[in-house]
């Protein structure tokens, strides 16, 4: 440990909390990480984290024989909202494996594709919404409109739920709640544990209340759903209804609460964040817009209804995708726990259970990766060729190994339709004063962007 670089000054017993700012941890570190190199420490109230970025660790630190998942730091303290849930179950615990089972047809390709018409009829209540914010001159709120867009889609298609998002000027409870959890959540790690029930009492209590109204919400879906009969074979049916191919066994009422409100707060929250990421670049390069509509309108033709297949080959807005998720990840960080002794990285000794976090960003900007040039847009870096020529293990956004991302077909397919979409009937114009800042809650999100929407000039 005594080899991990770490900041230079540090106080007795708060640690590296110079200069940081509680708001934005996942900022700090990136700060941090450029000084330190591609592994370093940090160290706050008596707790040490490692993290790791460099190109060369983050590939050992995925090798699944010696390394596994770790629920520590943010995934650990949403316990008390997800439970046993998939993204927070620890790897031990046999919900896990029982649930990724009896979920994971729900993300094959033959799920995705009958997902596809009510992803299309819920990007055209967004578009509606668009034509009159247009149509008034107004600019538009982009995260605020993503958060409802694809809350609405994976309430609906894994769970035959409306929120009546864009009926609402505000955003519905459900999301006031879950922000309020997942700030809350990322709150405590910047506390020092002994005190946090003091130094957080009201803010405890406010998260008590918004627990118990995500429970609410999810029990009211259930029942409803209980009363109704069957869901198509969505995600909730095979909550409900399925059991283990092999074993038999089915999800509890208790698990199935935890996976509904998992699978809400995943399913939205983070696909949301790629979307406004990715506008907002799109507002920034027109050269790169223009590009990518001119990929829509050869590859979908005025079709109003695009296919389930045709959005697959959108290859080049695909690439603005990855190329937003390379420099804004929205599930910035994961955690690797040493599954027996080991050594990382040929260097750093680490006993059974040691673990670190992976500092998505750094990794994505890694130069011996992305070059010199890694922190420009540049969308190509995601052409064929470019991929195949990079090593394996360099491009996480979506984590890794066993526990990696279950819904990343779903947020693609989703994210991929809609950009096709909004770029086929909009320009977009950037705010010339915006500049990017980036609000923290466990997941990252543009703040406060607004984009002016132009109808689109005669096609190419
Ligand atoms: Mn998702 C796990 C990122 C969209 C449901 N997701 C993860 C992990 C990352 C991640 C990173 C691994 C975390 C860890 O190792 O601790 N997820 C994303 C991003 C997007 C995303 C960047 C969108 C862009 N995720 C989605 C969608 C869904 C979803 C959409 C559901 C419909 N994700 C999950 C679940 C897990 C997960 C469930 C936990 C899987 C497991 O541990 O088995």
């Amino acid at each position: 440990l005594d080899r991990i670089p770490h900041p230079p000054r540090r106080l007795p017993l708060l640690g590296d909390v110079l200069g940081v700012d509680r708001r934005t941890p996942l900022q700090d570190s990136v700060r941090l990480a450029r000084g330190l190199g591609p592994i370093f420490r940090r160290k706050a109230f008596g707790n040490e984290f490692v993290f790791v970025w460099g190109a060369r660790l983050v590939a050992d630190i995925a090798d699944e024989s010696r390394f596994a998942k770790h629920v520590g730091l943010g995934v650990a303290n949403l316990r008390p909202v997800a439970g046993d849930g998939l993204f927070t179950a620890y790897n031990h615990e046999p919900n896990w494996q029982l649930a990724h089972d009896v979920l994971a047809p729900g993300f094959s390709r033959e799920a995705m594709e009958g997902y596809h018409s009510m992803m299309l009829a819920v990007a055209g209540r967004l578009t509606d919404h668009w034509d009159r914010e247009l149509a008034a001159g107004h600019t538009v709120d982009v995260p605020g409109d993503m958060t409802k867009l694809t809350l609405e889609t994976i309430a609906r298609t894994g769970f035959g739920h409306d929120f009546g998002s864009f009926e609402r000027s505000r955003p519905h409870p459900f999301v006031t709640a879950m922000v309020g959890t997942l700030t809350y959540a990322q709150r405590l790690n910047s506390v020092p544990s002994p005190l946090a029930p003091l130094m957080l009492r009201d803010a405890t209590r406010r998260n008590a209340a918004d627990i118990a109204h995500l429970n609410r919400t999810v029990d009211d879906l259930v029942r409803a759903r209980r009363e109704s009969g069957r869901g198509d074979g969505d995600l909730l049916d095979r909550m409900l209804e399925t059991a283990h191919p092999e074993t038999g066994e089915r999800l509890s009422p208790q698990n199935v609460r935890r996976q509904v409100i998992t699978f809400l707060v995943a399913g939205h929250e983070t696909t949301s964040g790629a979307l406004s990421f990715a506008l907002h670049y799109l507002s920034r390069h027109p050269e790169i817009a223009a590009r990518a509509r001119a990929e829509v309108d050869r590859v979908w033709g005025d079709t109003p209804a695009p296919a389930y297949d045709q959005v697959a080959k959108l290859r080049y807005v695909r690439r603005v995708l990855d190329e937003s998720l390379r420099l804004w990840p929205t599930a910035p960080a994961f955690a690797r726990e040493a599954r027996k002794d080991t050594v990382l990285g040929g260097e750093h000794p680490m006993r059974r259970g040691a673990w670190a976090l992976v500092l998505t960003p750094m990794l994505h900007r890694d130069p011996e990766v992305w070059g010199a040039d890694a922190e420009q847009f540049d969308p190509d870096r995601f052409d064929a060729k470019a991929v195949r020529g990079r090593a394996p293990h360099t491009f996480k956004p979506f984590g890794t190994g066993a526990r990696a991302c279950i819904g990343r077909q779903f947020a693609l397919h989703e994210a991929t339709l809609v950009l096709g979409l909004l770029l086929r009937r909009y320009d977009l114009r950037a705010d010339p004063g915006y500049r990017l800042r980036v609000t923290e809650r466990l997941t990252l999100m543009p703040d406060g962007l607004r984009l002016r929407l132009g109808r689109r000039t005669a096609p190419a």
